[in-house]
């Protein structure tokens, strides 16, 4: 196997880092350390307003089991909405009239 990373292995080492900057020892998310991510890091794109109310339903609708916790599974859910949303606004910021094949 190549020892060179590729542009996945990369961006995957590096998602990774961010969740377990939030994480820490307990490799989970609470409702707290999730405030301070979204304030931290997703600065726009997320699917809820930047509120309390907003951050809370979010947190609730990536905890899939309900224990209060995001996991690195339930974590990336919101990844999937958060690259779809900067896609979007990657082809915005191209100008409307620029195509792709
Ligand atoms: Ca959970």
């Amino acid at each position: 196997m190549s020892k060179t990373k590729t542009q996945m292995q990369i961006l995957a080492d590096q998602l990774i880092a961010v969740f377990h900057e939030y994480a820490g020892k307990s490799d989970t998310i609470d409702k707290k350390e999730f405030k301070k991510m979204i304030n931290e890091q997703f600065p726009d794109c997320v699917e809820y307003p930047q509120n309390q109310q907003g951050k809370d339903k979010l947190f609730k609708d990536l905890d899939l089991n309900k224990d209060n916790q995001l996991s690195f599974e339930e974590w990336t859910r919101l990844l999937g909405s958060f690259l779809s949303c900067a896609h979007i606004k990657f082809h915005q910021q191209e100008g409307h009239h620029h195509h792709h094949h």
